[in-house]
């Protein structure tokens, strides 16, 4: 998959009544590369609408698009792939079912999971949460930023940080070895979603510090 530094995940309980498509919009304006849905409140229903949509605005501005969880709906909306976790279908499976042209993202909370994925041919990995999140609600334990050292020792897929990521830490992931990283409420929640997703590409591309801010 082509490399990727800016991953943003939907939370429609942070839109603040905004659309799904205008919020997801401003985030692609601001630098996003990657969107994934997802979704564990909706009918499939709702959630095969809200892909269609997702698929459409994606292919308009060439940003990759995931599904969370729904094999069958990343397939009948031509995604470009699906993320899974290890509560999920296993790997070999998910793979014959997308087959080879989709990718396919694991989450992973230990080293033993990264390298297992790895093995398994995922495309990258998720690795988090790094810091605690309310955004998640089976939550693990954070897995701190040592995790990301010990995965990128470990395996050679790319992986992305992911779980409380904000504007104000962020550059301890990045120290930590971290290249993307993968955020829910501090992108879709701000209040001007643009202007804080190029924030965040100014940090991880051009290595802006808190003064560029200012
Ligand atoms: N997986 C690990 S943490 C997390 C997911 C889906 C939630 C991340 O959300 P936020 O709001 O960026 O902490
Ligand atoms: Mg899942």
């Amino acid at each position: 998959m082509k490399p990727f530094y800016l991953y943003a995940i939907t939370g429609d309980e942070f839109h603040q009544g905004r659309d799904l498509i205008e919020v997801m919009e401003q985030a692609i304006l601001g630098g996003v590369d990657i969107i994934q849905l997802r979704d564990k409140e909706s009918s499939r229903k709702v959630v095969f609408e809200k892909a269609k949509r997702l698929r459409e605005l994606t292919k308009k501005y060439g940003v990759t698009f995931i599904v969370n969880d729904y094999i069958d709906v990343a397939l009948a909306v031509d995604a470009d792939g699906v993320h899974v976790g290890q509560d999920d279908m296993p790997l070999s499976e998910v793979r014959q079912l997308v087959g080879h042209d989709k990718i396919i993202g694991v989450s992973t909370h230990k080293v033993e999971e990264a390298i297992e994925a790895e093995k398994g041919g995922a495309d990258y990995i998720g690795v988090g949460p790094i810091f605690p999140t309310n955004s998640k609600k089976d939550v693990v334990d954070p897995v701190t930023t040592s995790y990301i050292s010990e995965v990128k020792a470990a395996v050679n897929i790319p992986f992305v940080a992911i779980g409380g990521i904000k504007l104000h830490n962020v550059r301890q992931v990045l120290e930590a070895g971290a290249t993307s990283v993968c955020m829910i409420s501090e992108i879709v929640g701000a209040k001007d979603v643009q202007a804080t997703a190029q924030k965040f590409i100014g940090i991880l591309k051009r290595g802006d510090t808190d003064e560029t801010f200012n």
